[in-house]
């Protein structure tokens, strides 16, 4: 297959291969569950993720609330739209210290790339993809956490290497990926396993 471009994909890969063993891992919806379950997931890790109705709302309320409830550290990954849509959720006196969110902005609702459908139109853009240019940075900064991002492979690596250490606040790391190529990379990656 060759190499694989910075992407939704390869993010993933490095993303599972960097969490330090016996960690909670809270997974939000709803490409970064699907992603997930294309790798091996380190055996120690505790998995968690709502697949009921797969609402892209309150992960990040479940993930603080299971942070909490745990003696373990907490790895939280998740996509924008999800983030932006329970921002609220940073609003909590309780936040553990190593708390870890792993934000991977693909600027709208990646998913309805990968599925079946319409893609650049303008009513895909707009109710589909719901496509928007927000960063997550103030709002990181307005609760309190330390705030990082990456937007290559050597950025994200360098960001992974100090990212679970102990720290004296929680921390997000925002990641951003073209989203005009994830899908491409995802689809040919599909062909590449026929
Ligand atoms: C409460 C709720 N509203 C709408 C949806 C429909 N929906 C499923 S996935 C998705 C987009 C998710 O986008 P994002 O969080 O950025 O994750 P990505 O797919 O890019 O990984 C939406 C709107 C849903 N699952 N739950």
């Amino acid at each position: 297959m060759g190499v694989i471009p910075f992407s939704d994909f390869k993010v993933f890969d490095v993303l599972l291969k960097s969490i330090p063993n016996a960690t909670q891992f809270q997974i939000g919806n709803s490409s970064a569950i699907r992603y997930a379950q294309l790798f091996d997931i380190n055996p120690t890790l505790q998995v968690f993720c709502n697949r009921g109705t797969s609402g892209i709302d309150g992960s990040t309320s479940t993930a603080i609330g299971a942070a909490l409830a745990s003696k373990k550290q907490t790895v939280f990954v998740t996509g924008d739209l999800s983030f932006f849509y329970d921002s609220n959720a940073l609003w909590n006196n309780y936040i553990p210290k190593d708390f870890r969110i792993l934000l991977i902005n693909n600027n709208g609702g990646g998913i309805f790339r990968i599925l079946p459908g319409h893609k650049n139109t303008e009513n895909f853009d707009t109710y589909f993809e719901t496509t928007h240019h927000l960063k997550a940075q103030k709002i990181g900064e307005l609760y309190g956490f330390e705030y990082e991002s990456a937007a290559n492979e050597g950025e994200l690596k360098a960001a992974l290497s100090e990212f679970y250490h102990a720290s004296d606040r929680p921390k997000l790391l925002e990641i951003f990926t073209p989203k005009n190529e994830n899908d491409d990379v995802l689809l040919k990656y599909f062909s590449y396993i026929k």
